[in-house]
């Protein structure tokens, strides 16, 4: 997943204006006749929702507008330089010398990056009644030239985060539209998976990540690279597998590498979940519920393979939500 990329935009260039006279059968010293040149084209970053990651920036890194079309004979203006619409995901800000330029979070938003240089003059916009038939014209000028930082976080309501194998991509699969590869093997999430969630007629988004690991703020595992699209998520869901041996310590790891990694997630509302309820009898859920209370906190159990409790799971989240 490519989350950051550098890429030089070069906006087109106006076409140039021409110098030419009217030349007809008749009329042998006829007036300046010379076109403009056509506007260079422009680039302009679209914000679409097809569009989930920067991969397609990270194989051309340098993008150009069309130039514009030099004017010609008979006032005959030049083509103007198509635009270069770019295409970035939700959730993309655009930096130039470490500053932003725009944040994208708009499905539909639109940003005029880099301006195409205007058409030339023509010859016949230099006539005038002590020179009647002027010789030059102008040049167009270039487009404007960019080296521009783009960079990728989510946008979504609810992140998922769990240690591998915790069960995100199956509740994620079970509760949206997504379809993310599930596998029982860690890391078998590479990349963020997006899930439209309809809760009481609104949509929300739940942003599945890899699976964190101890350490992983530090760059252990897939390290903390993913942690940043949980930076946009209004709260978070912490789910923590049922087979674990110690419910609570696995809370507490995961809660320790939000905290090291960005002290703005470890403040988000955060729902506690144990997944794959199902595979625990009564007296397990018994000595985990008492566990968590010495923490003051009651997990919500839920099966996404029995599709146990998700009702009530969803109903957390939206109330925190809400
Ligand atoms: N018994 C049971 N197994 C489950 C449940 N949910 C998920 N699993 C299984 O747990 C394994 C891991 O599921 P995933 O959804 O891929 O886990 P993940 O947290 O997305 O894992 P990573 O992408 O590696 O971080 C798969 O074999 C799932 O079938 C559940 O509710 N009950
Ligand atoms: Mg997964």
């Amino acid at each position: 997943m490519t989350d950051e990329v550098t890429i030089k935009i070069k906006a087109g260039r106006g076409g140039d204006g021409v110098v030419s006279f009217l030349r007809e059968k008749f009329r042998p010293n006829g007036g300046p006749d010379g076109g403009d040149g056509g506007n260079g084209g422009n680039i302009i970053f679209v914000a679409d929702n097809n569009v989930n990651t920067l991969s397609y920036f990270d194989s051309r890194k340098q993008f150009f507008a069309e130039n514009g079309e030099n004017g010609s004979k008979k006032n005959m203006h030049g083509k103007e330089g198509s635009d270069l619409n770019l295409l970035v995901p939700q959730g993309t800000t655009i930096f130039e010398d470490g500053k932003v330029i725009v944040d994208m979070t708009k499905v539909g938003q639109t940003f005029l990056v880099a301006k195409g240089g205007n058409g030339g003059w023509g010859n016949q916009h230099f006539a005038s009644s002590i020179k009647q038939k002027p010789e030059w014209s102008k040049q167009g000028l270039p487009g404007e030239e960019r080296e521009i930082k783009l960079e990728l976080k989510l946008i979504a309501d609810v992140g998922l985060v769990g240690f591998p194998n915790a069960g995100k991509s199956t509740l994620l699969s079970v509760i949206s539209n997504a379809r993310p590869k599930i596998a029982d093997y860690p890391f078998t999430t590479l990349e963020p998976n997006l899930g439209v969630v309809k809760i009481h007629d609104r949509e929300f988004i739940f942003a599945d990540i890899p699976g964190l690991i101890q350490g992983a703020s530090s760059g252990r595992g897939l390290g903390d690279k993913f942690l940043k699209h949980l930076e946009r998520t209004k709260e978070l869901l912490l789910m923590v597998s049922a087979e674990s041996e110690n419910p609570v310590e696995d809370y507490k790891i995961l809660l320790k590498e939000l905290n090291d990694y960005s002290k703005t997630l470890a403040k988000k509302r955060i729902t506690v979940a144990i997944s794959k309820s199902e595979i625990i009898d009564e007296n397990r859920r018994k000595e985990i519920i008492g566990d968590f209370k010495k923490i003051k906190i009651s997990p919500v159990f839920f099966s996404a393979v029995t599709k146990d409790n998700l009702a009530e799971l969803l109903a957390e989240i939206f109330e925190l939500i809400k």
